[in-house]
């Protein structure tokens, strides 16, 4: 092995080779300290070139390898395994902005690329990238195509795969195959790059991708609404999509114990209902849209048929950003309750209001107390459906009964016709869930596109597909 570290020295600088223990620790656990493992050593190579060098490496060593971002990821895709036999490729030193075509309508961009820094590039010039998270912050370009994350603007903008045209990958073998087009219309075989997003880094290492951008929408209009049930948040989608057409970018759902915690921790209640569910609705547009005569008529008629109990609409940007936070914000926020278990459920929309109203009997009869914080995408059928232990339990009690628990809230899901990943992606945490749950014709066409691209079985190992 010493003689793999001082080849991966030689190859990318011994600066970017790191080996101490307190160097490492960042690397071999998610951000929540859920997954933990111990890297090899993570290395932080600054090129393409580099990373192929990196990996022709690894290869020629039988070593495995796993890609990482930012680390923001929920399902453990970043995270080594615990024997100190991977090695981490942190993609961090890559971000270059390659090249922003305003008429094109693209955006080229290194991998390492924060979102938040892409999203920046492309409104310098007058463009939006829409993909919305969180994590944007820290997320970056090739963990958002690795894991197709979602978001936000799904509802109108699409995945993240929606936003791909073109990528470049160093492949398990330290190959590049360079698909860095800008195509709109390319249909001269397989799709290659469409394989490769959401793979969660099991079939390469994506280094450079060229992205969409969408014209600027700089008129929004947002509400925070109470609602009397997630019955009446589906039935919403439609009434919003009828007064506000494709600029309704966003439709939120989030239950009272889920706004109890972002309260809690500071944020102001800009309603005051006693409702148990609430939303949040943003329209956006061209400057000039008629956004807010657009809500103000979609929300007059939501409250005339019963489906909006009660609604508060920013009236300045400050508004607008305190309105976000309630629901960006939940998941931090959750953290303080302890251990969370966490789901990252879609089931059709008209499904929405069975699952709450099964899942939330059978967990309370599995373990009295039980508190399911519920919020998510509604729009796109996506609930992130989290655990946290009844007041009083164990923390190590709690987390010990979790597959127990998973299977509930898993079952009843793809009983209703749903996924168990909508778009945190199976990582560690839940490829053997998934593959228990696929037929054997789907679990064995994704095993011939894994062995097809990494026979040897060094790309992230055990991530989307069980080991065995
Ligand atoms: P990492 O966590 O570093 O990696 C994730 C996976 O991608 C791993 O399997 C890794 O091996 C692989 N990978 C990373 N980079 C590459 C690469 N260059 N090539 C190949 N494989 C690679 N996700 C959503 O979908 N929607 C949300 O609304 C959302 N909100 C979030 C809010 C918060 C507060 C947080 C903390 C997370 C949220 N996430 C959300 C999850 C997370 O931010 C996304 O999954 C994001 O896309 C991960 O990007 P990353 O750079 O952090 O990837
Ligand atoms: C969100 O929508 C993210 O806020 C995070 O996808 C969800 O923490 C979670 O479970
Ligand atoms: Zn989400």
């Amino acid at each position: 092995m010493t003689s793999l570290l001082d080849d991966l020295r030689a190859a990318i600088g011994a600066d970017h080779v790191l080996t101490d223990a307190a160097d490492l620790a960042a690397y071999g656990t998610d951000w929540r300290g859920a997954y933990r493992g111990t890297p090899l050593a993570v290395v932080r190579p600054g090129s393409t070139a580099e990373v192929a060098a990196v990996v022709r490496l690894t290869y020629d060593a039988g070593v495995a390898v796993v890609p990482q971002g930012g680390n923001t990821g929920m399902s453990g895709g970043a995270v080594p395994s615990n024997d100190g036999t991977q090695l981490v490729v942190s993609l961090g030193r890559m971000r270059r902005v390659r090249e922003v075509d305003a008429v094109g309508g693209t955006i080229t961009v290194d991998a390492g690329c924060v979102l938040a820094d892409v999203q920046a590039a492309a409104a310098s010039v007058d463009r939006l990238f829409p993909l919305s998270l969180g994590s944007e912050g820290s997320c970056t370009i090739g963990g958002n195509i690795a894991t197709n994350a979602g978001g936000t603007a799904v509802l109108r903008y699409g995945m993240m795969r929606a936003r791909v045209l073109g990528l470049e990958v160093v492949l398990p073998d330290g190959r590049v195959w360079d698909g860095l087009r800008s195509l709109r219309k390319d249909n001269t075989g397989y799709d290659l790059t469409q394989l490769f997003i959401g793979a969660e880094g099991t079939l390469g290492i994506v280094t450079a991708a060229v992205l969409t951008l969408q014209p600027a929408t700089p008129a929004r209009a947002t509400a925070w609404v109470a609602l009397p049930s997630v019955a009446a948040a589906a039935s919403l989608l439609p009434l919003l999509r009828e007064y506000a057409a494709e600029r309704l970018t966003t439709w939120e759902l989030v239950a009272r114990p889920a706004l109890a915690l972002v309260l809690d921790a500071g944020l102001q209640d800009p309603l005051s209902s006693d409702a148990d569910w609430f939303g949040l609705i943003e329209l956006a547009g061209p400057a000039g849209a008629s956004v807010d005569d657009d809500l103000e008529r979609a929300l007059g008629a939501a409250v005339e048929t019963g489906l909006v109990l009660d609604a508060a609409v920013a009236g300045s940007p400050a508004q607008r950003a305190g309105l976000w936070s309630l629901r960006e914000r939940i998941s931090e926020a959750q953290e303080s309750l302890g251990p969370t278990v966490k789901h990252d459920v879609s089931v059709p929309i008209s499904a929405l209001d069975e699952l709450v109203a099964r899942l939330a009997a059978t967990l309370e009869g599995a373990m009295p107390g039980i508190r399911p914080v519920v919020y998510g995408h509604v729009g796109d059928g996506n609930l992130h459906y989290n655990l946290s232990r009844p007041e009083g339990l164990d923390a190590a009690a709690f987390v010990a009964r979790s597959e127990e628990l998973s299977r509930i809230v898993h079952d009843l899901t793809v009983e209703l016709g749903g996924s168990i990943s909508a778009e945190h992606g199976l990582g560690s945490a839940k490829a053997a869930a998934a593959a228990a749950y696929k037929s054997e014709v789907e679990v064995s066409l994704m095993r011939a596109v894994k062995q097809a691209l990494d026979p040897a079985g060094l790309m992230n190992p055990g991530k989307v597909l069980p080991l065995g």
